[in-house]
């Protein structure tokens, strides 16, 4: 199988750079969240799917569950594009429903290379007949450059569009209608507003997976760019922001400290108690799905929730 390569190495490298040049400059100090994501974040990232505390994951795969068959029916697709394609027990839930009616053709897109080639080889093993293109992209940039034919379905699941502010998720939907035809449609899994206890225990959890995975952004901080953060001298922070209805995730530092980064020829100060946003998870009330989809250009057709009213499966259409 053959990967289709937007993204080199070097260019994720320098990504990364310019993030972190600019993260850790600014006042307050942010670094996107789309770094926790080496090899250890994965795995910790996983982890976190199985806490009893965290309902996102289990929820979606239970709407995805119980709709595959109907999303079939509706859209009828003939290609899957699945945009930050997981490790696949969602997707198989898709695949098996579209593959029964008519799917020809998968396209999983991942900025990880090595993860998504292994991912796509063992889909290609399960479903015989479907061809499986593999794109390393960014889904942010490379939109435009992502194939599929008519009657295409593009599947952005997993609650990942929270991570985006409205401002972005204005640029990324509006960038996706621009690939779509009259006969294509759009999926989007996202979480819903709810109890506040409930939210900021899915990310602040009994047994500190999520403030492992929080620091995990330091080490690869470290290993990329020649770094010296102590990850143990940051503390994990999660808070409800109700302004805004997102969570956001923090590292606080625990002291005063100086940190090093080397291949940035960069020092940066930390005061005692300062505090860096590392991720802003954004969750929604069905009205704000609908009328962020209608100024893209599409209409909300179907917004399924599972029985417990907790995250969405929304259908759109151009
Ligand atoms: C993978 C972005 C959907 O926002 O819930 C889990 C990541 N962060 N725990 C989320 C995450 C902390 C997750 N997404």
């Amino acid at each position: 199988m053959r990967i289709e390569h937007f993204l080199k190495p070097e260019d994720l490298e320098e990504a990364l750079r310019a993030d972190v040049a600019a993260g850790l400059t600014a006042e307050p100090k942010t670094l996107p969240p789309k770094w926790f994501y080496d090899d250890r974040g994965s795995e910790l990232f996983t982890e976190i799917t199985r806490l009893e505390e965290y309902y996102p994951t289990r929820r979606e795969r239970a709407i995805l569950a119980a709709r595959a068959p109907e999303i079939a029916g509706l859209t009828g697709a003939r290609t899957l594009v699945e945009l930050g394609a997981g490790s696949g027990e969602k997707t198989r839930l898709l695949l098996d429903a579209l593959g029964a009616a008519g799917l020809e053709t998968y396209v999983p897109v991942d900025v990880s290379g090595d993860y998504l080639l292994d991912a796509a080889e063992k889909i290609a093993a399960e479903y015989p007949g479907l061809e499986v293109h593999p794109v390393a992209a960014d889904y942010e940039r490379h939109l435009s450059l992502i194939r599929g034919g008519p009657r295409k379905l593009v599947a952005f699941l997993g609650g990942t569009i929270g991570n985006m502010t409205p401002e972005e998720r204005h640029t990324f939907l509006s960038a996706i209608r621009g690939t779509l035809g009259a006969d294509d449609a759009l999926l989007i899994g996202a979480d819903l507003v709810k109890d506040e206890k409930r939210l900021v225990r899915a990310y602040d959890d009994e047994s500190g997976v999520t403030a492992e995975f929080n620091r995990n952004v330091l080490r690869v901080i470290n290993g990329h760019l020649d770094a010296d953060f102590v990850p143990e001298a940051f503390d994990h922070v999660a808070l409800w922001n109700p302004e805004n209805e997102w969570i956001e995730m923090r590292l606080r530092s625990r002291t005063r400290q100086e940190v090093r980064i080397g291949a940035l020829d960069l020092s940066v100060h930390f005061a005692d108690g300062e505090e860096m946003r590392t991720e802003i998870s954004a969750k929604f009330r069905p009205e704000r799905l609908e009328s962020e989809l209608e100024a893209a250009g599409y209409a909300l057709t179907d917004l399924w929730t599972d029985p417990e009213g907790d995250f969405s499966l929304t259908l759109a259409r151009p």
